[in-house]
């Protein structure tokens, strides 16, 4: 697939999607935007794809958010149509991805790019990260989710202060709050994320999207995640990756998963 404003390289079970925009500190313009949506749905596709790292280009910036010259002229109808597009292109399209994403964040992570970031099932940041939501600097306020899932992750009182002064944290303020589970220094970052994407990929796929499913029920208005739970508990022991697993622990292997 050719793409102008990311790259993606597969290495075993471990897609990496990299945004290449360096000039504009990675800001997500409405092409990139696209080519994310693209990347993230074929990298699901492809069943030999087990986990997805998420990251930008240099060590400067994971996504210095929107691309601020693109949006600055839109109207009322417009901004709510976008970011209703948006979010469903990109940011919602990645929590509800069955392949658990991690988002490997170098650098800035700002508006957008914290956004999209908190739509990643898992988060590792380097050190020199600097991590915000400083669209009441602008005049908006978050319009890609960050209103809801900064709280899910650091609780309200926590996100209206990082939303209200529209400061940035740095990498280890991030991991304190819990914004990011790991922080490390920034040469060790993409060996970090890689251990843990090997570790993860290991596992039984079908399990895990149905862990995915079941953990992002409990936090959608009008589901009960417990009714999720126990659905998907039940599929569970229908597929190959439930014979394989028990059968290798009665064998004393390591079990070989399908994900079917
Ligand atoms: N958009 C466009 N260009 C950006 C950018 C951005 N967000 N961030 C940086 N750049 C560009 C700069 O303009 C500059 O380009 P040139 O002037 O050289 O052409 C280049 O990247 C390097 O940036 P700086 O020269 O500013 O670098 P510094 O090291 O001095 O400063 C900085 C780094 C990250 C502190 C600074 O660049 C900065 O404050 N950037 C803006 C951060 C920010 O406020 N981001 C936006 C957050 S608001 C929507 C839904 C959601 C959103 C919007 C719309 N709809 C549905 C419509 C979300 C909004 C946000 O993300």
């Amino acid at each position: 697939m050719e793409f102008q404003n990311i790259l993606t390289q597969t290495e075993g079970a471990i897609q990496t999607i990299t945004i290449n925009r360096p000039k504009q500190l990675n800001a997500l313009n409405k092409q990139t935007i696209e080519e994310l949506s693209t990347a993230f749905k074929a990298a699901e596709a492809n069943g030999s794809v087990r986990v997805i790292i998420v990251t930008g280009t240099g060590d400067k910036a994971f996504v210095a958010g929107a691309d601020i010259k693109e949006f600055a002229n839109f109207s009322v109808e417009q901004g709510a149509e976008l970011a209703q597009k948006g979010q469903d292109t990109l940011f919602n399209l990645v929590e509800r991805l069955k392949t658990p994403v991690i988002a490997a964040v170098n650098g800035f992570a700002l508006g957008g790019g914290l956004e999209l970031a908190m739509s990643a099932h898992i988060r590792i940041c380097s050190s020199n990260a600097k991590m915000g939501l400083p669209e009441v600097s602008l005049g908006v306020i978050p319009g890609y989710g960050g209103t809801q899932r900064l709280p899910q992750l650091i609780g309200k009182g926590r996100a209206n202060e990082l939303v209200f002064s529209a400061q940035m944290i740095d990498g280890n303020r991030a991991e304190q709050i819990g914004l990011v589970n790991h922080c490390v220094e920034p040469e060790a970052l993409m060996e970090t994320a890689n251990k843990l994407a090997t570790k993860i990929s290991r596992n039984s796929p079908s399990a895990i999207g149905f862990a995915i499913e079941a953990i992002n029920a409990g936090f959608e208005a009008g589901t009960n995640g417990y009714d999720t739970e126990i659905r998907s508990f039940g599929k569970s022991f229908g597929t190959d990756d439930f014979k394989e697993g028990t059968t290798a622990f009665i064998e004393k292997r390591k079990p070989s998963f399908t994900g079917k």
